[in-house]
């Protein structure tokens, strides 16, 4: 070949755009990996990057320098997106994950602080050449290359290669999804998720359904070790029948800071207080999928699995579900809930209907007073609560309500008027000590809240329900100081058990007065069943994957989207498989130090995967709303 036909293919817009891509996904598996494995970033690779780039070559015609910048700009946001992601999710984000980030609009604040200047090395040779565009330096040739020669073989090697890497990883089922990417390759991973569809390998087929929901239940107690308890033995049956339901969801709030003294000043001291007259479990499993806060709303409100790798609120929103509104209403209550912000997000219009719950508190009917990140704050949001709760209560009316909270929201950016808690020097400007001070912040309009039903004499008469709907200190996400800061405080390294812990409160005068810590471990899949109990509602009739932890102490829990699938809680330990069991790692819940030898736990691994199975199969069978 000759020297001016070389010097022409290596300042061709193929070959200049061709390696800038793949130099980018080399970087972008250094930073999601920390993988500098340059002969496997081109085999994985590669081929998918040259599929795109000789298309254009051979029909974009005189658009060719349009198209090839086109695609320089499509991937390289591509690839932010996928390391934002991660950074928020501790995931890569799928192809249909990625359509739902028009949600992010809500949490743009939170977005924008997880971006680093580095990020922007991605877009860095773009603007070098325009600027050299700008000064007619431009470097690229926009020359024809021979298609019958060069282009058109390049594009069948590019298809042949990614058709064996594709064929190659198909049936590999690995169940952390970052290490999936990692192994199967970055764009053949996404491929692989498109041929998969959103169901990815969980795809069901099931004779579950509706009507013979007794025995899928009895298949449920058996997998999770469950006798059944006739309601009439249950301790606590129908303690607080009757009595109102207020259910608190706390935004981010997780366990460690409750208890928690900083130079002798505690952080919550009313959450302290009022555990003292509580059932308090501390070690509440969060169970939430990719539609977080609604996810722990859906859990709440159902004992059943969130959909894997879609929120809920999308995937079953045209569903009705059985659920603890429904069966409140069917009872004679009133139904409500109020979150301060839009109610489009999450899809929670559809969500809420679909949970049977009658009345909505959103958006407008907030007003724009003491707007704190997302939307109003929850001071606004419970003060404008109570006349609805009022009403209910002088009509003599059992109600439920469900308040979500939203000032808690991560960067914890908690206007200077609102922060009362004094952080040590140390946690200044650190996002650990701002989150501490909005949680501090939660302890007290909560309380306020509690203390304002104690004045309109709702309190004696209701069951308080509190917990935290997932994490606020997402360890990938957060910088090494602040794991420090969170290991210092916990006094020992913070890691996933850690965060993976939310606290949930039980509170009903007269029955929770004795106090008590229940230290087993739960799940958020628990808290229905548990609130059923103590309101007499035998759920029998019912398919739950919770139990009423105040009857039952074994336990079998399920994580599967920030946590691989086929994770698992039981009484002794967290396990998390990496591409499967073998490889997996059991932490013990105690000490949390890793058991070397967990072979005895495989039948659990077996059978949590069932009972996600058996979730998704009847959520699936559930009817479609009128
Ligand atoms: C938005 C709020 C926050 O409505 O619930 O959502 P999150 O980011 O925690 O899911
Ligand atoms: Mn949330």
């Amino acid at each position: 070949m000759k020297k001016e036909h070389i010097t022409k293919f290596l300042t061709s817009h193929l070959f200049i755009v061709t390696a800038i891509l793949i130099l980018k996904i080399i970087f972008l598996r250094y930073l999601l990996f920390g993988e500098a494995d340059i002969t496997r970033a081109l085999v994985l690779e590669l081929s998918y990057i040259l599929i795109f780039t000789t298309l254009i070559e051979l029909i974009a015609g005189k658009w060719k320098p349009g198209a090839f910048l086109l695609l320089n700009l499509i991937f390289s946001t591509l690839f932010l997106a996928v390391v934002m992601y991660h950074a928020f999710f501790g995931r890569i984000v799928t192809y249909f994950a990625l359509f739902q980030l028009g949600q992010v609009g809500t949490i743009n604040e939170s977005v924008s602080a997880l971006i680093k200047p580095i990020y922007f090395l991605f877009f860095a040779e773009i603007v070098v050449l325009i600027i050299l565009l700008l000064v007619r330096k431009y470097p690229i040739g926009n020359y024809s290359l021979n298609k019958k020669f060069l282009v058109l073989p390049l594009l069948l090697l590019a298809v042949i290669v990614s058709f064996v890497n594709f064929q190659a990883h198909k049936d590999e089922a690995i169940s952390n999804n970052v290490l999936a990417a990692q192994e199967k390759g970055i764009l053949n991973y996404e491929a692989l998720e498109i041929y998969l569809g959103p169901e990815g390998q969980t795809a069901i087929e099931t004779d579950i359904s509706v009507e013979n929901s007794a025995e899928l239940m009895e298949e449920v107690r058996s997998l999770k070790g469950l006798e059944y308890i006739p309601p009439k033995e249950r301790k606590f049956f129908g303690a607080a029948e009757g009595r109102n339901l207020i259910v608190i969801q706390v935004e981010s709030m997780q366990s460690f800071p409750i208890g928690l003294e900083l130079d002798g000043k505690e952080v919550t001291p009313n959450f302290n207080k009022l555990i003292e007259d509580s059932f308090y479990f501390p070690n509440t499993a969060q169970q939430t999928g990719p539609g977080n806060t609604s996810d722990a709303e859906f859990i709440v409100n159902t004992s059943l699995y969130p959909t894997a790798f879609n929120p809920t609120s999308q995937t079953f929103a045209d569903r009705a579900f059985p659920s603890l509104p429904r069966l409140l209403k069917g009872e004679g209550y009133t139904t409500s809930t109020f979150h301060a912000d839009d109610i489009s997000f999450w899809n929670r219009n559809e969500l809420y209907p679909a949970l049977g719950i009658e009345k909505y508190y959103y958006g407008e009917f907030f007003g724009n007073e003491d707007v704190i990140g997302i939307g109003p704050s929850d001071e606004v949001m419970f003060n404008k609560a109570m006349p609805v709760l009022r009403e209910s209560h002088m009509k003599n009316e059992p109600f439920y309500a469900q308040l979500i909270g939203l000032t808690s929201h991560h960067p914890f950016h908690l206007p200077k008027e609102h922060q009362e808690y004094e952080l040590p020097e140390e946690f200044e400007g650190s996002l650990t000590g701002e989150y501490l001070v909005s949680i501090n912040y939660m302890d007290r309009v909560i309380n306020d809240f509690i203390e304002q039903l104690k004045k309109e004499g709702i309190y004696e008469n209701s069951v308080i329900a509190i917990y935290g709907d997932h994490f606020g200190l997402q360890q990938s996400a957060i910088e090494q100081r602040d794991v420090d800061l969170v290991t210092e405080l916990l006094g020992n390294e913070y890691q996933t058990i850690d965060r993976l812990k939310v606290p949930f409160i039980l509170h009903a005068p007269g029955i929770t007065d004795e106090g008590e810590t229940f230290e087993q471990q739960i799940g958020q899949l628990d808290m229905m069943p548990t609130i059923a109990n103590l309101l007499g509602l035998p759920l029998d009739d019912m398919v739950i994957f919770g139990q009423d932890v105040l009857n039952h102490q074994e336990t079998l829990l399920g994580a599967r989207y920030y946590l691989p699938v086929g994770s698992f809680w039981n009484e002794e330990i967290l396990f998390i498989p990496e591409k499967g069991f073998e490889d997996g790692t059991a932490y013990d819940l105690e000490t949390e130090e890793v058991i070397p030898d967990f072979e005895q736990y495989r039948e659990d691994y077996d059978r949590v995967l069932h009972l996600e199975y058996l979730s998704d199969a009847y959520m699936k069978t559930l009817p479609v709303r009128d």
